[in-house]
């Protein structure tokens, strides 16, 4: 697959001010996505790429769902994050395995880190694996992991005018998870106003109105999740996954493990 970039320079000929470049640095990651994803297929394990801002509710939503659905299904998690690993004590302690990937100067998980991240979490066939990738609503957009689904998390605290400002993100999005709906008495934030502008950002994903606080809107999120992972099953079941060499050292993959990857990016 090839990109194309605009940078704009100081010395841009008369008859025009970018000069494009073809990137092709995404034609590896998108390769190694399509690797990822036909394994996780092969093991029927449904993983989510969860993004936002910083700050919109992401650990705190992955923390309820560990709680909430890991009594009947197995979840394990992948924690983007540049440095620390504040966010995978979270998840941790709510009991699931989870893996921290660090990305240092990297603003984004990518397909390579997320490979690495699998492969050290070791998640048993029929998993459901959240990403929570770094916090931001830029980068991440443009990396395909070879993940299930994406879902893109906005709090009614950053303003309805996201969908516009960031429209990639929310045009790759499968589903839309609009937080912090407890907080909407209290704050600037039209509703109607910001359904319309993801209808136009994002015409195919589904959005949902959430409180990661009080629990409200959470049901549909994992009847959501739960027909995704039964979609991905059924997807499996013809694919021979005995032939496949496992996932990563399933043994460390009991609830509470944590481990490091430390990733250098360009
Ligand atoms: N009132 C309210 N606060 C919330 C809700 N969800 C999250 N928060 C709070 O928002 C803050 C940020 O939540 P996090 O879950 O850490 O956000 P995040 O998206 O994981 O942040 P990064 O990992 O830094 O990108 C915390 O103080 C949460 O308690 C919610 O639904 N309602
Ligand atoms: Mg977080």
């Amino acid at each position: 697959m090839e990109r194309r970039l605009g940078v704009p320079t100081g010395r841009a000929p008369a008859d025009a001010h970018l000069v494009v470049l073809e990137e092709r640095v995404l034609a590896k990651n998108d390769a190694l996505a399509a690797s990822n994803r036909h394994r996780l297929a092969r093991h029927g394990i449904l993983a989510v790429n969860v993004m936002s801002s910083p700050g919109a509710g992401k650990t705190a939503l992955l923390e309820r769902a560990v709680r909430e659905l890991g009594a009947d299904w197995p979840v394990a998690v992948i924690e983007g994050d540049q440095e620390g690993a504040l966010d995978a004590d979270r998840i941790r302690a709510s009991g699931a395995p989870v893996v921290q990937v660090n990305t240092g100067d990297g603003c984004h998980l990518d397909a390579e880190m997320f490979d690495r991240g699998l492969s050290a979490l070791g998640a048993a066939p029929g998993t459901l694996v959240f990403v929570e990738n770094v916090g931001n609503l830029v980068c991440p957009a443009l990396f395909d992991l070879g993940e299930g689904a994406r879902v893109v998390v906005m709090a009614v605290t950053e303003g309805e005018d996201k969908p516009v400002k960031y429209s990639r993100m929310f045009a790759s999005a499968d589903l839309v998870l609009i937080n912090k709906c407890d907080l909407l008495p209290h704050v600037d934030f039209d509703l109607a106003v910001c359904e319309r502008r993801l209808r136009l950002a994002s015409p195919r994903a589904e959005i949902m109105l959430v409180s990661a606080r009080t629990g409200e809107g959470l049901a549909a999120w994992y009847h959501w999740l739960r027909h995704r992972g039964g979609r991905q099953a059924r997807a499996s079941a013809g694919l021979a996954a005995s032939h496949d060499p496992p996932l990563g050292d399933a043994t460390r993959a009991s609830p509470g493990f944590a481990s490091a990857v430390e990733s250098s990016t360009p």
